[in-house]
């Protein structure tokens, strides 16, 4: 069952880059989370996230039961806290925030809740986790009680990533977190990515087709969208063509 990290490594090496939808089981009730996952499945979706830094209901079990009754795309659990846990889930992005200097989020949480994640029999994948300012504050920079990495200092991004990836870290995903008002620049995505052989995540705020496909060609690895889809869910069809048309074909 713990396949997940593998198919990611499996599709760098192939040039393919892949396409996730970010679902925030705040926002979803059991018929709109239908319609998306079926447009996800006619769209060939890589990966669902779920998760947010903030999830006030308690549907997320009820969520993740219904996206696997569904479809077949994993799931990923992309928790804001150790209390966003689901046996239902693929697989849990385990998140320590790199990019800032609140010890609790880099590793105090971990140690509190590492007996139920070890229990859960989740496949678990270790990820240095970025944000990047967004123009504005975003739930993500509030809640974690940490500076972002400033969005026009690549340097300070570059280096991030690459103390992460020394560190073991098995995937590097930076974020400008959900809703950022500006995305990550290409600029920051192309230094990091050629500096790191792990797999690099890029969301937060990417609000079309064209921005989707440049993150890709820029060198992201996986491209991560929320919002826009869930303002205008027409929209999954061409980022995951675009995100696609970034593949090599071999
Ligand atoms: C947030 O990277 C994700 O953590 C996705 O962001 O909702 O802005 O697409 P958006």
């Amino acid at each position: 069952k713990m396949n997940v990290y593998p198919s990611l490594l499996e599709k760098k090496q192939h040039g393919q880059k892949a396409f996730t939808v970010l679902i925030d089981p705040d926002k979803v009730d059991s018929s709109s989370l239908s319609l998306l996952v079926k447009s996800a499945n006619d769209n060939k979706v890589d990966y669902f996230f779920v998760g947010g830094s903030l999830v006030v209901s308690d549907h997320l079990d009820e969520c993740i039961e219904q996206i696997k009754k569904e479809s077949a795309i994993p799931v990923i659990l992309f928790p804001g806290s150790p209390s966003q846990l689901s046996k239902h889930a693929d697989a849990l992005l385990y998140l320590s925030l790199i990019s800032g200097r609140n010890p609790e989020l880099l590793i105090g949480q971990h140690v509190i809740s590492a007996p139920f994640v070890k229990k859960s029999g989740l496949e678990i994948i270790s990820t240095g986790y970025m944000v990047i300012d967004g123009g504005a504050p975003t739930t993500v920079s509030y809640i974690s009680g940490a500076a972002p990495i400033p969005s026009d200092k690549a340097e300070i991004a570059l280096c991030t990533a690459m103390a992460g990836e020394m560190l073991g870290h098995k995937l590097i995903y930076m974020d400008a977190g959900s809703g950022a008002k500006k995305a990550i620049t290409e600029e920051m995505i192309s230094i990091v990515s050629k500096n790191i052989d792990v797999p690099l995540v890029v969301g937060g705020g990417i609000r079309d087709a064209e921005k989707a496909y440049r993150n890709c060609k820029a060198g992201a690895d996986v491209i991560v969208v929320g919002n826009a889809i869930e303002k205008e869910p027409s929209l999954l069809e061409e980022m995951a063509a675009a995100v696609r048309g970034v593949s090599v074909v071999k």
